[in-house]
């Protein structure tokens, strides 16, 4: 069975929104590369050494990161060496196989959430000014807040002007408490926020913190202040430490999960805005560069548009479009 074939059985059992929450959000990335590869194909019927640099460069514009699409590409070779494949028709189900295998890559991929089974769960949200933390936060919140948690969301962001009232209107918006403190330090913040979920035992809580990147040794000084206020009220938290990175800033995303990688725990990566580019492939290089899962995407703006990445429902989302010959 082709991995097509794979996909489409699998999916039979899913719900069809489900689906089409990626369908959409990927629309952008799937329309150039696809078309692209397609094209691709017409043009080379036979495979030969300038298909594979013009695929090369298909990859590396879809944002699949240089080094990534080298490892690629050879082992795509590899393959075609091995299973004697002449023409361009037969690698497609082919480079959409290895595009799975590159990120599988034989490890089992952890995309689930790490809960705290004595206590709340403390979810840490840290990245770059901008790039979705307090919008995903609040699609988390909804999301579990379906899944019947008491959930409190934390006003860590104490930088930036309007960041505590737009943490207020998401609680509004999915019906979850917010903590927060006007003229206060992120650490004072967060400790009120950790001893009124001990207090009141709520299940999760989401802390909104600044993102400051200009200048690497406060952020680090910021950050483990923080993780030590964690620590000090429940021990082994933060459970999670979440890395939001833009989808549309490309290879930046790459370079701000170096960064922080550098600087604190990272054990996730949400990567929003997959739905305002046609740079999908990002989430290939992320996880072979630097080697942390994406554990969420975000699809929209809206409180719904928040999924828990899945390989398979990308994958499938990139190439539905791309016919293969049976
Ligand atoms: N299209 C789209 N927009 C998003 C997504 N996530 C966040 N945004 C938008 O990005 C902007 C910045 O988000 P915000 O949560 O304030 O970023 P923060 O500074 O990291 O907290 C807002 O206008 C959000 O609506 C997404 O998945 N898709
Ligand atoms: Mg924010």
């Amino acid at each position: 069975m082709g991995i097509f074939d794979k996909f489409k059985n699998l999916f039979q059992k899913e719900e069809k929104e489900e689906l089409n929450r990626y369908d959409i959000g990927l629309e952008k990335t799937r329309k150039e590369f696809t078309s692209k590869l397609n094209l691709l194909t017409l043009k080379y019927n036979r495979i030969n050494e300038e298909y594979y640099e013009e695929l090369e460069d298909i990859l590396i514009q879809a944002d699949i990161g240089v080094n990534t699409v080298i490892r690629f590409i050879d082992r795509l070779k590899d393959r075609v060496k091995k299973e004697n494949i002449l023409n361009a028709s037969d690698l497609k189900e082919i480079i959409v196989d290895e595009m799975f295998i590159i990120y599988v890559q034989n490890q089992i991929i952890v995309n689930k959430i790490n809960y705290n089974k004595d206590g709340p769960t403390v979810i840490l949200f840290v990245g770059v000014n901008g790039v979705g933390k307090t919008t995903t936060i609040g699609k988390l919140a909804y999301q579990m807040a379906l899944q019947e948690k008491k959930v409190l969301l934390v006003a860590g962001d104490t930088f930036r002007a309007g960041a505590v009232e737009q943490l207020i209107e998401w609680g509004k918006r999915v019906n979850c408490d917010v903590l927060y403190k006007l003229d206060a330090d992120p650490a004072s913040v967060i400790y009120d926020g950790l001893e009124k979920a001990k207090r009141e035992d709520y299940d999760v809580v989401l802390i909104d913190t600044a993102g400051r990147l200009q200048n690497k040794t406060n952020l680090m000084n910021e950050l483990d202040k923080i993780n030590k206020v964690i620590g000090k009220i429940i021990p082994n938290a933060p459970h999670e430490t979440l890395l939001v990175i833009d989808a549309t800033t490309g290879q930046n995303g790459i370079s701000q999960a170096k960064s922080f990688q550098e600087i604190t725990n990272i054990t996730g990566i949400v990567l929003t805005k997959l739905d305002g580019t046609a740079k999908g492939g990002i989430v290939l290089a992320i996880k072979d560069s630097v080697g942390i899962p994406v554990k969420y995407v975000g699809l929209g703006e809206q409180k719904e548009d928040l999924r828990v990445f899945d390989i398979e429902k990308y994958i499938y989302g990139l190439f539905k479009e791309m016919d293969v010959e049976k």
